[in-house]
């Protein structure tokens, strides 16, 4: 499959040379991250690698392992009979624009870490997509948030392709790419697995706040 290498260079020299063009200058917004700016309320942009998998409902499935004590697999029909829930955030990729106020809805993740048993060994998570493997880890702590969600819902709609359909999930304290789309696999790890992007020069965790872009 062919991914979209022009994009993947042109951030692999951003994170070379730790810098990215930022379109604009919001310093002195207390809700914008600092470096960030803001995009028009209409404008949501997609950034992955270019592919965008065809999602069949009768043979998708999301697959839970690693150090759990009770390993599952979902079927798209009973992942949407789970616990859902809506809330709005606000979203920041490391390419430096931000967006106010997006909506989705979900599976909470602390919910399916408790019905699938997180073992003591359990550290990071690991979420494993289907566009070409993309993965990114994130700390099992920081999962464990409230508001991290495997959303399958944008604004009330189903997550279109471009924005990670049908599942993705949604961690909005760190940069974006942390929200993996087209997720399939969710691995708890005892040890840490840096993805996609973090073995190409982007930071290991990914506070915006912090500004945590390179690492
Ligand atoms: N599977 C997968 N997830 C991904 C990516 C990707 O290339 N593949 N790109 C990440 C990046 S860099 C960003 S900024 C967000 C963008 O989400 P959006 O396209 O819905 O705005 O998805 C993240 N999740
Ligand atoms: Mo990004």
């Amino acid at each position: 499959m062919e991914y979209n290498r022009k994009l993947v260079e042109k951030k692999e020299q951003a994170a070379r040379t730790r810098t990215w063009q930022s379109d604009g200058d919001n310093a002195g917004r207390d809700r914008l991250p600092p470096g960030q700016y803001l995009v028009k309320p209409h404008q949501f942009p997609i950034l992955d690698l270019g592919i965008h998998p065809a999602f069949d409902p009768a043979t998708w499935s999301l697959e839970v392992c690693g150090e759990v004590d009770r390993p599952a697999t979902f079927t798209w029909e009973q992942l949407l009979a789970l616990p859902a829930l809506t809330l709005t955030r606000d979203f920041h990729c490391v390419t430096t624009w931000s967006k106010y106020d997006v909506t989705w809805t979900g599976v909470p993740f602390r919910w399916l870490a408790e019905h699938v048993g997180v073992q003591p060994s359990a550290g990071y998570v690991i979420a494993h997509c289907e566009d070409l493997g993309y993965t990114t880890n994130v700390p099992l702590d920081d999962m464990l948030h409230d508001d991290v969600l495997l959303a399958y819902l944008l604004e009330g709609e189903p997550l279109s392709p471009e924005h990670g359909g049908p599942l993705r999930t949604l961690v909005p304290h760190l940069y974006a790419w942390k929200s993996a789309k087209f997720l399939r696999r969710l691995e708890f790890s005892a040890v840490d697995k840096p993805g996609f992007w973090e073995v190409r020069g982007y930071h290991n965790y990914g506070d915006p706040w912090r500004e945590e872009r390179f690492g």
